[in-house]
């Protein structure tokens, strides 16, 4: 069977979450760069991979499939190596919860404007604003202390093992703690802050560490 093929950035926080799933699996695999500052994410190529124009997109022997979740739970059923998903229904559906956290209440804020504005914006030239910044802190907040409640006295994001629940998170509490803001909102949440600590020792996550 060929190698699957990803299509994206390295610096995007959902290929990234493709990425270490697949490196947690211990599969081989190929990136193939989609540049999203320069627009390539809306070259007809890409868009017949994605019609939505969101990275990733991903192939495997013909196979074609876009949305980071359905992804990561393919390559989980599909390669050798450690299961990243709960057996039992509570387990299974705390980590469908908690991808849907990250998406829905997380990446939002965090992503989509406070490491944009931090992080991305200053590579750009232009100057963050601040407006959004401040717009971002409280959902990001609100967000993050649902997480901290969540996790309680789990070792892992949804559970006692890592889960593709923590695979779709480090991504995330990467960049933010990047950002100036980062630490004084993880400072606030321990667990989360923790638990970022102890995935970012990862070969999964240093070997996927973003290029911005
Ligand atoms: N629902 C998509 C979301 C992917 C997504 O939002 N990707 C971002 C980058 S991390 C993107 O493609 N942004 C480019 C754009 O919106 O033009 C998934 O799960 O794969």
């Amino acid at each position: 069977m060929a190698d699957p093929i990803i299509f994206g950035p390295n610096y995007s926080t959902y290929v990234r979450s493709v990425r270490m799933a697949l490196e947690e699996k211990g599969a081989a695999y190929k990136l193939h760069e989609v540049d999203i500052f320069s627009g390539e994410n809306q070259n007809p190529d890409f868009l017949a991979r994605q019609p939505f124009g969101k990275v990733p997109a991903f192939e495997h022997d013909g196979f074609q499939l876009y949305e980071t979740d359905a992804i990561t739970r393919y390559v989980d059923m599909t390669f050798e190596g450690p299961s990243l998903q709960p057996q039992d229904a509570r387990g299974q559906a705390r980590m469908t919860q908690i991808i849907g956290i990250v998406n829905a209440y997380a990446y939002p804020p965090i992503v989509g404007k406070l490491v944009i504005q931090r992080l991305v914006m200053p590579k750009l030239n232009e100057t963050p604003d601040e407006q959004a910044i401040a717009e971002a802190l409280p959902d990001a907040r609100k967000v993050l202390a649902e997480l901290e409640r969540l996790i309680g006295e789990n070792a892992y994001a949804a559970g006692s093992h890592l889960s593709l629940a923590d695979l779709q998170l480090l991504p995330v509490l990467d960049y933010l703690s990047m950002t100036p803001e980062g630490g004084e909102l993880l400072a606030e949440v321990p667990r989360v802050k923790a638990l970022h600590a102890k995935l970012a020792e990862r070969e999964s996550a240093k070997r996927t560490a973003p290029q911005l």
